[in-house]
């Protein structure tokens, strides 16, 4: 190696030990804290990894490479980024702040050019495999045959090793003939807790050895070597290798008096290693001892340059954690800091003066030299390295709708459409299923296009011509990656096939299935998919109890939930195969915008943005309704709800499902109007959202009500009393909420449940047992009749009768209040006024006969699933007027009152539920929340939409 590199990288690498540790500091120690709450960061980390980042981003990478950075090297990341002007001073001053740089590296959050997202550990290592395979199968295609291919590298901690995915992705990586990906592994030896096992890397080797991968050991850094060569070197190293990683940290904490005591003690009387030990002071002792391979940058720059670059490749390097810092090797350095006095030592050690701190250049020498080599680093010459890709057309989605027919089989069969086709999305399709190819329907898809594989295989069993539905051609042109079953490399192939248009500048359109049960099981990888703002449709099919009817660990029923928890995802569960196709045509474009988020005030969504798509599909085979090509419907569809059957002025009943217990609402329809004529069907496509609409709504509508309170005198405002009252003695869990991020969707029902007093204390048992779907569905049919018309035994989360009426008074006023507010009349006695007036009609004509019009479509029931999320929705009247205030579509309703009750029932292609059971926290994974309320006398014709959407930019149509 050339000297004058040498001695740069090793200027780099301090600057970047020195930034990477003021920035942490001065996060924890300098910048006045918000609320006494520790901000952390993680020096010893940061500082073991700083020589291996530094030869490798100065040194071994090309634009075209990619790197996972391991969690907490996030601060080496930045400062590499503000040494190379692509991070700014503020944000490094925020560190783990608000809009600062992120603890852990975020394409989404960060601005300095991360690759990959670093997630939960373990994630960011299996990305860069599946990451590879992209990049291959992008290759292998004519349309990418162009693209230069990287190294998909992973910096990760030797602690990460214990992750079970990475496992899996070790083997998917074998099985797909894996290259270009290197994975650089901390070896410092320590975990969080503690140090780890002895001896536990040799078994570790032996597993990447049997997968096919190259491992490199860079154990010694090169003052050791150079020692090693000198008289008695030898027995320095054999030294070495034999210390128990917890005498090497202790040693290490210690520093150069100890080391000395412990090599004589040990040594000392053994010839020529005396004398090479007397040779050195306690600190030169003490820089040749931990001067690892991992902690010298030069012998870190040799080993990257040495190798088979496409070579799948594991480089062992040993470090010290903590290494050239006070705290170095001690066992507990995980989370700790350098204090104040041990800073201000560190601080004159590394030659920064007082008010230097943030200069990238404080200290070095050679200041125009060494910006002369920056200038001239290969990984950053060509700037950013995000790239983009053309907006592919899609072709309209249509399917035949003629017969009975399930989601998942229609979805089958718009692939295999796509597949007959020659359209350029067609081309563009990766598909990816966990072992579940066939069973989630995309055979004919597979049979078409082929399977994916860097080297051709037949299947024998076409030469041998013996029949079989499935022809399994495995070739580079194929468009199918067959994945072992492991849901987390399912996800994480997602992830990177979603990013591939950024990561790659080649756009892809990736579709998994998966059995939707255990979509549960890559949960951690969807959310990171996610994070990194990955596009891709996720089909989770069969759903419900349609894979496991008989009960037991295969029914998914908390997936909705998922859906509409999960930031960046669409959640879907059409009913019908037209929906099914509207959906699959627009979730084609969803995927590819990335416009600016601006909110959509008829559904409160923010759709420019993008995402991905979550298609919750059954094997239930429903008849299908006639040809629909009406655009209510389509909007309806995609936007979340719209109306099979319109109600019309005297509505009484309003039935909203979502989901394969379509035809059991509609069955549900007919029973009812045999007594009541006028009855709504609600087909709800997307609970999430109508949710997500709904939140955001209510967001908008809560920031709007703060910025008017705050030009008014809203303590002294008998309209905002009056608004308060109600909101804190019937709903504090709503304000609560509005200011959490982190609460379940079902949070709110629950702390209303709780704050209103009217819990159902009956719980469900845990994995209902069901014959078939229509077992489970055919139950709300058994309480209609004993439960329509009657009273609050039959509704169980109403409360008293008095209590409702207060309710829905306080609901009107409020809504009264702020619609006045809203259209900025400031006088209280215009609001009053309304108010007054309202109640007295509303008295006149709702209050006697509001048991009449209250009908209860279920009893509960032990069920669970979808319905709870409409339930959200239409908890009572209140809530709607209040959607309907936020999406401002209320008034021309509320201005043309009529009585009406809703009633939800209560749906899902699993089993049901109209149970609430608040004081079961600890089901998380099954829900136990309503699933069925009735709104009370909401006056209002027609129905109008009520619309929302959460902020990642969800929506909603209902009501
Ligand atoms: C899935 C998951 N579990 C736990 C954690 C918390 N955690 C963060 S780092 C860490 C230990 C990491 O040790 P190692 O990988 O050896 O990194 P080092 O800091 O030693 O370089 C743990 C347990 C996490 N981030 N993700
Ligand atoms: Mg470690």
């Amino acid at each position: 190696m050339i000297d004058f590199r040498r001695l740069h990288l090793k200027t780099i690498e301090q600057r970047l030990l020195w930034l990477s540790h003021w920035m942490i500091h001065n996060a924890n120690h300098v910048r006045p804290k918000v609320d006494g709450i520790k901000i952390g960061g993680h020096q010893a980390s940061s500082a073991s990894m700083v020589s291996i980042m530094t030869a490798l981003y100065f040194s071994a990478l090309r634009p075209e490479d990619r790197v996972a950075v391991k969690p907490h090297a996030s601060p080496v990341f930045h400062a590499i980024h503000y040494l190379m002007g692509n991070q700014t001073r503020e944000k490094m001053e925020n560190f783990r702040g608000l809009g600062g740089v992120q603890s852990y590296p975020s394409r989404t959050k960060d601005i300095d050019d991360v690759d990959f997202s670093t997630g939960s550990v373990g994630l960011g290592v299996g990305i860069t495999a599946l990451a590879s395979i992209v990049q291959d199968f992008i290759r292998a295609k004519e349309w990418g045959d162009d693209l230069a291919c990287g190294h998909m590298v992973a910096l990760m901690g030797d602690a990460e090793l214990d992750e079970g995915n990475i496992y899996e992705t070790l083997q998917e990586g074998w099985k797909n003939d894996l290259r270009n990906c290197w994975w650089i592994i901390d070896y410092n030896r320590q975990s969080l807790d503690g140090i780890v096992r002895e001896g536990l890397f040799e078994r570790i080797e032996k597993i990447f050895d049997a997968f096919g991968w190259d491992v490199v050991r860079v154990k010694y850094g090169a003052l050791q070597r150079t020692a090693f060569e000198e008289p008695g070197g030898d027995r320095l190293r054999d030294w070495i290798d034999r210390c128990p990683n917890q005498d090497y940290a202790a040693l290490t904490f210690m520093g150069g008096a100890v080391w000395r005591k412990r090599l004589m003690d040990d040594l000392g009387d053994q010839g020529d290693i005396s004398s090479l030990i007397d040779r050195r002071s306690d600190s030169e002792l003490a820089a040749l001892m931990e001067n690892l391979g991992g902690n010298c940058v030069e012998t870190m720059a040799d080993a990257f340059a040495r190798i088979d670059p496409d070579r799948p490749t594991c480089f062992l390097a040993y470090t010290i954690k903590g290494w050239g810092t006070p705290i170095a090797g001690h066992k507990d350095n995980h989370g700790g800091l350098m204090n104040s006095k041990q800073f201000a030592d560190w601080q004159a050690h590394m030659g920064i003066a007082a008010g230097q701190e943030w200069e990238p250049f404080a200290s070095v020498g050679d200041i125009p030299g060494l910006k002369q080599f920056l200038a001239n680093v290969p990984f950053f010459s060509k700037g950013p390295r995000r790239h983009d890709d053309a907006h592919i057309d899609v072709p309209p989605i249509e399917i035949d709708s003629a017969r009975e027919i399930s989601t998942q089989a229609a979805f089958g069969k718009i692939l295999d459409d796509l597949a007959k086709g020659e359209s350029k999305l067609a081309a563009r399709i990766l598909t990816t299923s966990p072992d579940v190819t066939g069973t989630t329907s995309l055979g004919p898809w597979v049979n078409r296009r082929k399977l994916f594989a860097r080297e051709a295989m037949a299947d024998a069993f076409i030469e041998y011509r013996i029949p079989s539905t499935a022809k399994w051609e495995f070739t580079p042109k194929g468009q199918h990656v067959e994945l072992g079953i492991a849901e987390m490399n399912l996800f994480l192939l997602l992830g990177a096939a979603g990013l591939s248009h950024s990561l790659f500048g080649k756009r892809l359109i990736p579709i998994g299935t998966v059995y939707d049960p255990f979509v549960c099981r890559g949960l951690d990888a969807l959310n990171y998919a996610c994070y990194q703002d990955a596009r891709f449709i996720i089909v989770g099919t069969p759903s419900g109890i349609t894979l496991a009817p008989e009960g037991g660990a295969h029914q998914s029923i908390g997936t909705p939930l998922i859906g509409m928890s999960q930031d960046g995802l669409a959640a879907f569960e059409p009913a019908f195969a037209d929906e099914l196709a509207v959906i699959m045509e627009w979730a084609f474009d969803y995927l590819q915008r990335d416009g600016e988020g601006q909110r959509d005030e008829r559904t409160w969504l923010r759709d420019e943005t993008g995402g991905s798509v979550y298609l919750r599909l059954t094997t239930k085979p429903l008849e299908q309704p006639a040809k629909r090509v009406d655009d209510d419907f389509r909007q309806g569809a995609i936007d979340g709800a719209y109306w099979l059957r319109k109600p019309g002025p005297n509505c009484a009943v309003v039935i909203a499902y979502q989901g394969a217990v379509a035809d059991e609402a509609i069955a549900a329809a007919g029973v009812i109007g045999e007594a009541r004529r006028d009855i709504g069907v609600l087909a709800v496509t997307s609970a999430d959202r109508l949710n997500a609409g709904w939140t955001a709504a209510q967001r908008e509508r809560a920031r709007q009500s703060e910025s008017a309170e705050s030009y008014r005198d809203a303590a002294r405002s008998p309209a905002s009393r009056l608004r308060h009252r109600y909101r804190h003695r019937r709903t504090p869990g709503d304000l609560v909420l509005a200011g959490r991020r982190c609460g379940a969707p079902d949070d709110l029902p629950r702390r209303r449940a709780f704050w209103t007093n009217r819990n159902d204390p009956r719980s469900i048992p845990p994995f209902p047992r069901r014959q078939a779907v229509a077992d489970a569905v055919s139950q709300p049919v058994d309480c209609w009749e004993t439960a329509s018309g009657r009273s609050n035994t039959h509704f169980p989360l109403a409360g008293t009768k008095r209590s409702r009426m207060k309710d829905t008074f306080a609901g009107f006023a409020t809504a009264v209040i702020e619609y006045g507010r809203f259209r900025n009349t400031p006088s209280w006695g215009y609001h009053l006024g309304v108010f007054i007036v309202i109640r007295a009609i509303f008295m006149l004509l709702t209050i006697k006969r509001w048991r009449q019009r209250c009908i209860f479509l279920c009893k509960p029931t032990n069920s669970t699933g979808t319905g709870i999320c409409l339930i959200n929705r239409f908890d009572c009247a209140r809530e709607c007027l209040r959607i309907n205030y936020a999406g401002r579509l209320a008034y021309p309703a509320l201005a043309s009152a009529t009585n009406m009750t809703i009633c939800i029932l209560p749906i899902c292609s699993g089993v049901m539920t109209a149970q609430r059971n608040s004081t079961d926290r600890s089901a998380s994974c099954r829900r136990r929340v309503p699933h069925f309320y009735t709104t009370s006398s909401v006056r209002h014709s027609p129905m109008h939409a009520i619309s929302s959407h959460r902020e990642s930019g969800k929506g909603h149509v209902c009501a």
